[in-house]
């Protein structure tokens, strides 16, 4: 096209890996452990507050608060208050979006000028970079690495690390904000306090922004403890805390997230918020909103979802592992969220010229899984930087988010493509 009739800022960011992969999934009926959302119904109270939404009256289905139907607010503020231990302003300090997707794209808006530079730690999930690049910013990269491990231990995802050392070296006067995303999408590593605390030094130290991305943050296994860097000391007034109702109550396509931080920050999101979606879907908000009232009441107990949700998740990442172990697949073993990466530099595959050889490997593994296989991942490369991808490009990505039965359906094709 012409670049009188396209603006420049959409340049080189039209490729995504879930509308390829999604539709090649689709495409070929494969069993799907590729995109993160779970293929079971989210829990019955929540769904009942959504009908109970629906049938509540002309209000519900009319505009509400653009930066927040207010009982979500309040929701919100009433509980992350408790966590994070600072009194949450639900009508300053909080904005709804759609999804944390938006979320993160407010915030990159309204946060970084031109020129402005935004540290990502690697693996991330594959938004950030383009999203810096159309606020103007430029991506610095530093990526977790694994540290070696006794041969023949399974890795976890809490082997890959950060050194104080590399990161500390990426910041310079133009640096605006560090992207942290715990627990991590891909590799499930949660970030100890110690290591969140190293972040967070380095932020005040050079007076830096931190977006912290914590969709997965009820969901640790192990008794990994998931620590919000807001509560950090001197990090509330620096952080944004960005959070996702589809993660937190298995409801994807509802699209409801949100941003926290302080007023002073928020007033700047609300204002790219305004001048985009302006208004989130009412009756999804007051759904979300009882469903935060209930965790409140139950929360620390049983009957807590936030324990029910890990506890099942527990099992099925554990299965994955032993399956994925037993056809030469190594695991890099989950401390939280949705996804499992495994090596696949053991595998054979002859590919008969049917992918482009100048993909890269982990791409051209993913499509002959789909397409010869049936069973749909992601290539991890996606997950990085063009100056590391290479690097990390002999691991793809298994959903485990899944029913029984697909769970069942992939193991099936596992094994028999082992053999
Ligand atoms: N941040 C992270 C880390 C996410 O994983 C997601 C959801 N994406 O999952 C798709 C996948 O990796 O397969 C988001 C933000 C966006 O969340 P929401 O759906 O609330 O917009």
């Amino acid at each position: 096209m012409s670049g009188g009739r396209r603006a420049c800022r959409t340049d080189g960011v039209d490729k995504n890996v879930w509308v390829e992969f999604t539709q090649l999934a689709a495409d070929y009926k494969a069993v799907n452990l590729g995109q993160g959302f779970p293929d079971f119904s989210p829990p019955k109270f929540i769904q009942e507050a959504f009908c109970k939404a629906v049938c509540g009256g002309p209000l519900m289905h009319q505009y509400t608060r653009a930066f927040g139907h207010p009982p979500l607010v309040k929701s919100l503020a009433k509980f992350f208050s408790r966590i994070v231990g600072h009194e949450i302003d639900p009508l300053e300090d909080v904005l709804v979006t759609v999804g944390a997707y938006q979320a993160l794209f407010c915030a990159f808006q309204a946060l970084v000028n031109e020129g402005d530079e935004v540290i990502i730690v690697e693996p991330f999930f594959d938004c950030y970079q383009p999203m810096v690049k159309m606020a103007g910013g430029k991506a610095v990269y530093v990526p977790l690495r694994p540290v070696s491990v006794a041969s023949g231990a399974i890795l976890s995802s809490g082997d890959w690390v950060l050194s104080a050392e590399e990161l500390a070296s990426k910041f310079t006067p133009r640096t605006k904000a560090v992207v942290i995303n715990t627990p991590n999408n891909p590799l499930g590593k949660v970030y100890k306090t110690e290591e969140l605390q190293m972040i967070a030094d380095l932020c005040i130290k050079h007076d830096v922004l931190c977006i912290s991305d914590e969709v997965y943050e009820w969901l640790t296994y192990d008794g990994a403890k998931h620590v919000k860097i807001a509560s950090l000391p001197g990090m509330w007034e620096r952080t944004v805390t960005v959070g996702s109702a589809g993660k937190t109550f298995s409801a994807t396509g509802w699209k409801v997230g949100w941003a926290i931080s302080s007023g002073q920050i928020i007033k700047r999101l609300k204002a790219m918020h305004q001048m985009s979606v302006f208004d989130c879907a009412t009756a999804a908000q007051e759904a979300v909103a009882q469903g935060f009232e209930r965790e409140y009441e139950v929360f620390g107990t049983p009957e807590s979802y936030f324990q029910q949700l890990p506890a099942m998740l527990h099992l099925k990442r554990n299965r994955l592992a032993s399956c994925l172990e037993s056809v030469g697949l190594q695991p890099i073993m989950p401390q939280g969220g949705y996804f499992m990466i495994a090596d696949i530099s053991s595998v054979k595959v002859d590919y008969n010229g049917q992918t482009p050889e100048d993909e890269p490997y982990d791409f051209r593994f993913v499509k002959w899984l789909i397409k010869e296989k049936g069973l749909a991942t992601i290539p991890v490369s996606a997950f990085y930087s063009p100056e590391h991808s290479k690097d990390f490009d002999k691991y793809i990505r298994f959903c485990f988010v899944k029913e029984d039965s697909t769970l069942d359906a992939a193991e099936d094709i596992l094994r028999k493509f082992n053999q």
